[in-house]
């Protein structure tokens, strides 16, 4: 056992079909982000390089998930595949209840609307955007209760997704309890950087929540990744499997929403899961409202099948090793190079941090913006803004929020990708890093007043 433990993190699966790419020339790449505004989530796919946008919905399926597609049972009402996702999500995951949607901002407007009101707080270990903006759109108001180690991009902390237990209390006692329904926790914390919540923590979360009658929502869209980290980090959890590591964090909250393109290996799905009967009477009850019929939330019966084989690959530890080792190769590379990035590397990608890059560019002239366009000039890969553009407006104030980390997120897709595609980035971002001195920022000319960096315009300064 020893012996495989300390080979490389080479992948457990070998590559049946290719997706050719086109590469453009530098001259092509300019004029394709001019015309997207100078932000790549309006890039056309087809003059990207290598797409490090997002990992969402953009893994490879196995062979065998590809054979579930052929199973998919297409009645409206009670399809054999919502069985088998509703099965493997109690099985695997340990949650009773299942409501499928047709991505995670669905099954997050359900939770929202069924356990907020109108002036209530909803805790959080950091906001997440579609999270925090359904939150706020049922009424309740987000409250970052995440330890400072998060907010520092320089912090070595192993688990910067952990709750700051005295924030917690602090927040308790100033709003009461019956104001809170819940604290939102999420597995891994998309916007530090990837970066886990520890089994220790999530537990000192549940006791002291346990005591005012506070719930647990579970962001559970890339749990696999944070059963990873504890397994390799945490004390006393080497010897367990990421499977079973999955079960214990599941089991210490009450309900959970997923995004299952991310850890799940789909391209299309999510679902709301509860241990709450009222709950899931509720959300069944919603989910026609926006989603479709209880057993399928706008889903196809083969999206489903593909969904419920995706879990079960998940948790696999070897699974786990390559997908975070390919993220770790990377981080490693641009660390290495002196590249200022968020430390320590997370699980889903590799964030530069835009302010270090930029010393130069105040954070009102967008430096993290201002990168991801550089970057996909320079090489055709192309990044996301996680920064103040994501952060959006304070809407009591109608000022930018002004966070703390602007970065710049390189999000590595699962089993898509070679080694040698992430030498390209690397030395991508290397270059782009020795012309840093010269960029000027860009101006925000169009501005929609939800989720503002999907679709904001920009100008060059
Ligand atoms: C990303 C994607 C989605 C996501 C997530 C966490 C921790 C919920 C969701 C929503 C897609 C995305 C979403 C908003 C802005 C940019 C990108 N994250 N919780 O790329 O799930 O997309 O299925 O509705 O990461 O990080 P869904």
């Amino acid at each position: 056992m020893q012996r495989i433990k300390k080979r490389s993190w080479a992948e457990p699966y070998k590559i049946k079909m290719v997706e050719p790419l086109r590469m453009l020339s530098r001259r092509e790449r300019e004029q394709a982000i001019r015309e997207a505004g100078y932000n790549t989530f309006l890039l056309r796919s087809e003059d990207v390089y290598i797409d490090l946008l997002t990992d969402s919905g953009t893994s490879a399926m196995s062979d065998r998930q590809w054979a579930g597609l052929m199973l998919g049972d297409e009645a409206y009402a009670g399809s054999r595949n919502f069985y088998h996702l509703e099965e493997t999500v109690r099985n695997v995951y340990g949650y009773k209840y299942l409501v499928p949607t047709h991505q995670g901002r669905a099954a997050e407007h359900l939770i929202s609307k069924i356990l907020i009101k109108p002036g209530d707080y909803i805790p959080g270990n950091m906001y997440f955007t579609t999270t925090k903006l359904h939150q706020e759109l049922a009424g309740g108001k987000f409250v970052d209760v995440i330890i400072d180690e998060a907010h520092d991009p320089e912090s070595e902390h192993p688990f910067k997704g952990n709750v700051d237990l005295d924030k917690l209390q602090a927040l308790i006692d100033r709003v009461g309890a019956d104001k809170i329904p819940y604290i939102a926790i999420a597995t891994t914390v998309n916007m530090a950087g990837g970066q886990p919540i520890s089994l220790e923590n999530l537990r000192a979360v549940r006791e002291l929540t346990a005591k005012y009658g506070i719930q647990i929502v579970h962001d559970m869209t890339r749990v696999a990744e944070n059963a990873y980290m504890i397994q390799q980090n945490e004390p006393g959890y080497a010897d367990k499997t990421v499977a079973e590591i999955v079960k214990e964090i599941n089991s210490l909250t009450d309900h959970a929403t997923m995004s299952a393109k991310k850890d799940a290996l789909v391209n299309i799905g999510g679902f709301l899961a509860t241990n709450d009967p009222d709950v899931f009477e509720q959300a069944r009850n919603l989910v026609v409202v926006y989603e479709g019929l209880h057993t399928y939330g706008g889903l196809a019966g083969r999206d489903m099948e593909a969904m419920a084989i995706g879990i079960k690959e998940s948790v696999m530890d070897e699974h786990q090793k390559a997908r975070v080792g390919q993220v770790h190769y990377l981080g490693k590379m641009l660390l290495d190079a002196g590249i200022p990035v968020v430390k320590p590397i997370g699980t889903h990608g590799v964030f530069l941090d835009a302010k270090r890059f930029y010393p130069h560019l105040p954070q009102d002239k967008f430096p993290a913006q201002t990168l991801a366009a550089e970057l996909y000039v320079d090489s055709g890969v192309r990044a996301m803004e996680r920064g103040i553009v994501s952060a959006g407006r304070n809407p009591e104030t109608g000022d930018h929020n002004y966070p703390k980390l602007e970065l710049v997120r390189l999000t590595i897709p699962r089993r898509v990708y070679t080694q040698a595609h992430m030498d390209v980035v690397a030395e991508s971002v290397i270059e782009v890093y020795e012309q840093a001195g010269k960029a000027k920022g860009l101006k925000m000319v169009f501005e929609p007043k939800y989720l503002r960096f999907f679709q904001a315009r920009f100008e060059k300064l």
